[in-house]
């Protein structure tokens, strides 16, 4: 319909262009030809003057001859000549044909043979005068009047005339037909060609195949689109605060209230049972504490395990309850997993399996079948709660980690209109490592159904591009970190996830640095004067624990003068109690850290301190303000949000940050003392070093990290990765929209 309306357009104003240039033509046209006929019929009169002239002459002499008068009834014989006349030269008419208009006198005659046009309409029809002198031998003897038919000339014009309408009449016709034609085949091109490029084919693909004459334009379009999309990207750089009102207005506006559900397997807030009373923990994750003030910014449903063994009471009948308790800005939806589920999925294939497989820290990783089945099985429910929570066909879905690779295709297959965001919170290995999976294959399928992939860092996701590139059959566009499987595109990015940063009024509610110094040097018994190293962890292998350690008994034994006046804190949260590796792991950290302080320790002197439990943020954030240095040796880290904490927790601009350079966070955090956890004796140089920072020093690196870490916040996390996806969402409405248009145009 709509292509028909489009050529109409294009058709109507051809077919009055063509009407008036007929209009025009057919007069120009009839002009012409009476010229060229009035040509031809004065040298017709000419020859006819010359073959009388002798007659008229010779008769001119007898004035009693009649045979002028019979030749000339014998000349009009001629069906083109009408009439002849004979003018004296005084202008009396001598003789004359029969036909002769009576009324036209010689003088009137001539007048009209002069004329550009010489016409006369007589009783039969139009006639063409001309008047030709008869010359005798003494000069000129007397003019003749030749009326010479016209109306053949009328009926050759209009045969003419109607020619000439057929002419451009068929050339109409054939003009509209081309026009048709042309349109019909170049509308299909520019269609499936708009189609391909806003679905994002055509970023990848080698364009348009049906239609290669717009080839060039696509490959122009497609570069600049992206080049705008990069500069848009880059233009999201540091100077762009970003804060909770920031990110709501992004929702507002770039994704018009669209439905936000996110799927992680921590859930934000635990009900415990305690005695009589029900009370409400927070978790050590670094999801968690990094997803948590999104989700109160933007509102929507978080889909977690409920894991809680209150969790089930507190709940409505359709297993949600509002968080944070008390002030209820979202939803929590709880999904119950049987033991065995938590076994097969949680523990064993993602924390026996793909744990140790994408973190470097010498760990074998264990494939069981039976794991790899229940990790399956709960992948599917947890895709059956994102489709029962959304309230439309095209949901926004944050996917958080390695607990759910398989999610992604398996809410696409239910819900193909869904933008899917899936973020992957710890590093990806190179292809060799991941390849040790047995079903690499499924993962890295079911982690190409999201529509925006995210990693910390660039490295993550050239080491995720060339897995895909060595174990599928994909189409993979480096330089515009695409990947397209199935007909489906993910775009695969780098998003370094960050903390909160504390406003000024959260600030003011901290204890002094003094007095947090004081509460926690007391409590653990330390002098005043004492010097404080603190590593705050879940207790995990990959986080460094082990090296750490080692580092602290190497500075005791290279820089003796510090026993007595240095002690270290390790803060370690119990972390995945019922798995083997860990129980050995918590093990030997308890045996060396024994064996640091029975060597070190004096009556009153403890060097290292292993507080191995859980602790409020509140506790965290005295101890963060409480110490000298901060001692983050990751042996892999995707990123750590412990030395983000750290940095944010000093607004007194003082304390040093040791990290490690296997941690996302040193590709950010330059200022901090930059190690090698495997390397002990750096290490312990390190903390050496740290120990004796001047302040200004210390002024200088802090300030610079905590600008870094305010600015890159998780705010910037989150309204990149939403951006990204408004800018995905609009590209595929505009698709719809064509493609509920293309069944009229074509
Ligand atoms: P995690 O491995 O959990 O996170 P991390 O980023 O260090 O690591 O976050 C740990 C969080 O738990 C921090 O917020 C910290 O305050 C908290 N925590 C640690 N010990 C605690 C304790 N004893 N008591 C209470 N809370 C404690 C994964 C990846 C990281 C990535 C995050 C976020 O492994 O690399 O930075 O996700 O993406």
């Amino acid at each position: 319909m709509n292509t028909l309306r489009l050529q109409l357009r294009f058709l109507v104003p051809l077919i009055l262009t063509l009407v008036a240039a007929a209009y025009l033509a057919v007069p120009v046209m009839d002009r012409l030809t009476l010229r060229w006929f009035a040509r031809d019929l004065s040298l017709r009169g000419s020859l006819v003057t010359k073959t009388l002239s002798d007659s008229i002459a010779e008769d001119l002499q007898d004035s009693r001859s009649v045979r002028l008068q019979s030749l000339f009834n014998r000349v009009v014989q001629d069906e083109r000549l009408v009439a002849i006349g004979l003018c004296s030269l005084a202008g009396q008419l001598l003789r004359h044909s029969p036909g002769y208009p009576a009324t036209l006198t010689c003088q009137q005659a001539s007048d009209v043979a002069q004329q550009d046009n010489p016409q006369l309409r007589i009783e039969g029809g139009p006639v063409h005068v001309g008047t030709y002198p008869i010359i005798g031998d003494s000069g000129p003897l007397a003019n003749l009047v030749l009326l010479q038919d016209l109306s053949f000339v009328e009926r050759r014009s209009q045969d003419t005339q109607k020619y000439l309408i057929i002419l451009i009449a068929g050339l109409g016709v054939i003009i509209a037909l081309i026009t048709v034609i042309v349109a019909q085949l170049s509308w299909r091109g520019w269609v499936s060609g708009a189609r391909a490029l806003l679905r994002g084919e055509g970023l990848i693909s080698p364009m348009m195949s049906s239609s290669p004459e717009l080839a060039p334009f696509a490959a122009e379009l497609r570069v600049r689109l992206r080049d705008l999309e990069d500069e848009y990207r880059r233009s999201l750089g540091p100077e762009v605060n970003w804060d909770p009102e920031r990110l709501r207005s992004l929702l507002r506006t770039q994704l018009r209230g669209d439905q936000l559900i996110v799927v992680s397997n921590r859930e934000p807030y635990i009900h415990e049972q305690v005695g009589d009373s029900i009370v409400v923990k927070r978790p050590a994750s670094g999801l968690v504490t990094a997803v948590e003030p999104v989700m109160r910014a933007c509102s929507g449903t978080w889909i977690a395990h409920g894991s809680g063994n209150a969790d089930a009471l507190v709940v409505d009948a359709h297993d949600r309850v509002m968080v944070p308790p008390g002030r209820d800005e979202y939803t929590l939806r709880r999904l119950w997993l049987s033991a065995e589920e938590e076994q097969g999925y949680y523990y064993g294939f993602a924390n026996e399996g793909l744990w140790p497989l994408c973190h470097v820290a010498h760990v074998r990783p264990v494939f069981r079948e039976s794991d790899w089945q229940h990790y399956r099985q709960v992948n599917q429910r947890f895709a059956d709660a994102v489709v029962a929570e959304s309230r439309s066909e095209d949901p926004i879905v944050l996917v958080q980690d390695y607990h759910f690779a398989l999610l992604p295709a398996m809410i696409r297959k239910r819900l193909p209109r869904a933008t899917i965001l899936t973020f992957w919170h710890i590093p990806w290995p190179n292809p060799e490592s991941f390849g040790i999976c047995p079903w690499r294959q499924e993962i890295l399928e079911g982690m190409l159904g999201t529509t925006i992939l995210g990693f910390h860092t660039r490295f993550h996701c050239k080491n995720f591009m060339e897995t895909v590139d060595r174990y599928l059959e994909a189409r993979i566009e480096h330089e515009h970190s695409t990947i397209s499987f199935h007909d489906k595109n993910t775009f695969v990015e780098s998003y370094p996830i960050s903390i909160e940063w504390p406003t000024a009024q959260t600030v003011a509610g901290w204890p002094a640095v003094e007095q947090c110094r004081r509460t926690v040097f007391e409590r653990l018994g330390l002098p005043a004067d004492h010097r404080l190293a603190i590593g705050v962890d879940r207790f995990d292998y990959t986080k460094g624990i082990l090296e750490r350690l080692h580092a602290v008994e190497r500075l005791l034994e290279k820089h003796p003068e510090w026993i007595e006046h240095f002690s270290f804190v390790q803060v370690a949260a119990p972390s995945r109690g019922s798995l083997e590796e860990y129980r050995l792991f918590q093990d030997r950290i308890h045996a060396v850290t024994a064996r640091i302080n029975q060597r070190f320790a004096t009556p009153n002197y403890t060097p290292v301190h292993l507080l191995a439990e859980h602790h409020e943020h509140q506790a965290l954030n005295e101890l963060y303000r409480a110490a000298d240095v901060c001692v983050v040796t990751s042996l892999h880290d995707g990123m750590n949000l412990v030395c983000k904490e750290f940095v944010a927790a000093r607004d007194d601009e003082r304390g040093v940050l040791i990290l490690s350079r296997f941690a996302g966070a040193a590709r950010e955090m330059s200022q901090a003392l930059i190690v090698n956890p495997y390397h002990v004796e750096e290490t312990a140089d390190a903390l050496q070093r740290a120990l004796t920072m001047p302040e200004a020093e210390q002024r200088e690196r802090m300030a610079s990290l905590r600008m870094t870490v305010r600015e890159f916040n998780v705010y910037r996390w989150a309204g990149r990765m939403l951006t990204d996806a408004g800018h995905w969402r609009l590209r595929e409405r505009i698709e719809a929209r064509v493609q509920r248009l293309q069944p009229e145009l074509l």
